[in-house]
């Protein structure tokens, strides 16, 4: 049975019967689409770098949280990519960032609906490993973006910056705000955010370092990427800790929401904030004294080169092993890294200076 009857056969038989029960008697089938089941990225078969670029594919895009502005701004980016190279998106996702098991239905659901690949925003890194898996036997080709799972429950991860470099440089950028010196918080998004854990190990990695060892962390407070939680948490931080000298937020939600507080309370501009936010929300606390400087890359570069790089493993150019190379269209080559990791440059720093040169 060629490949595309027998998934036409699996989706009405998805229909038809149970969901669980129908991917694993299709999944069977197509096993052997799912290489490195443990190791590195999920790949399969010989990249051909000089295939033509399918058209008329969809790809699904599932971020953490579909009402977050970052992901209305990434997704649209992927949207705006999938419509130059004739292909269809579409978007599904749950409200709340914290809701791991409507995510792991809702790639159930993508795979039911036979979609030629998936963009995800990983909640939980293991939740979602075995809906991912199904997906991929049949023969979906799964991206994550943003926050990724683990290397064999995907054929590639879109990252957004170098995880270290996030990581590292948030906390310079605090400890010369605060001169080195003083009891810092970090406030996160939810506890289990694949991103946010990276990032923040590569936090107390870098806080072992001389130079920071009058600067001591002393808690880490997660607002599961909810404005309100968010606010109450730094609310919380500060009243725990009033010789609280800084806060680092690697969070686009939890930032603003902290921004918020600190501006209307009396620790404004003496407790310094910084972190992960969009220019658009940040600049009235940079214009105001709050914020001195914070970073992140562009959301809608990173949807773009998770929709480029979908249809690049649907077209059979990649497969997701390292050293494959592909073309973003004008976001220019891209080459695979180490575990399918492909990453999409330098976060940008914004400050009084630059901020009104951004719109996002
Ligand atoms: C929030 C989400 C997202 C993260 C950004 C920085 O919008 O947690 O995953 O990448 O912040």
């Amino acid at each position: 049975m060629r490949k595309s009857t027998l998934r036409r056969s699996c989706a009405a038989l998805a229909t038809a019967t149970s969901l669980a029960l129908a991917l694993t008697a299709c999944g069977g089938t197509t096993k052997k689409d799912v290489a490195n089941e443990g190791g590195g990225a999920a790949t399969a078969g010989k990249a051909d770098p000089n295939a033509a670029t399918k058209k008329g594919l969809t790809v699904g895009f599932l971020p953490k949280q579909v009402n977050n502005p970052y992901f209305t701004s990434a997704d649209k980016g992927g949207e705006k990519a999938l419509a130059e190279l004739g292909s269809k998106y579409k978007e599904v996702g749950p409200s709340s960032a914290t809701d791991t098991s409507g995510q792991v239905s809702y790639v159930n659901t993508l795979t039911q609906q036979q979609v030629d690949a998936m963009a995800v925003s990983a909640q939980d890194p293991g939740a979602l490993c075995t809906a991912l898996k199904q997906a991929m036997k049949n023969g979906i080709k799964v991206v994550t973006y943003d926050s990724d799972t683990t290397a064999g429950c995907r054929n590639a991860f879109v990252s957004q910056a170098s995880a270290e470099d996030l990581g590292r440089t948030e906390v310079q950028l605090l400890a010369k705000q605060i001169g080195y010196k003083g009891e810092i918080a970090i406030l996160s998004a939810a506890q289990t955010a694949t991103n946010q854990n990276t990032w923040i190990d590569f936090m107390k990695d870098e806080l072992k370092k001389p130079e920071y060892k009058n600067m001591k962390l002393v808690k880490t407070a997660y607002g599961n990427d909810d404005a309100q939680q968010s606010f109450q948490q730094t609310q919380g931080l500060l009243q725990e800790y009033p010789n609280l000298k800084g806060i680092i937020s690697p969070t686009t939600v939890g930032i603003k929401a902290a921004a918020q507080y600190l501006s209307g309370s009396k620790y404004k501009g003496k407790v310094k904030l910084t972190g992960l936010g969009t220019p658009n929300d940040m600049r009235k606390y940079v214009k105001n004294g709050t914020v001195e400087a914070f970073e992140l890359w562009d959301p809608a570069k990173l949807g773009e080169l998770a929709a480029r790089t979908a249809v690049a493993l649907s077209s059979g150019q990649i497969t997701g092993k390292e050293g494959e190379t592909f073309k973003a269209g004008s976001m220019g080559e891209y080459t695979i890294g180490k575990d399918g990791v492909i990453s999409l440059g330098k976060p940008t720093v914004f400050d009084a200076k630059n901020i009104d040169q951004f719109n996002f």
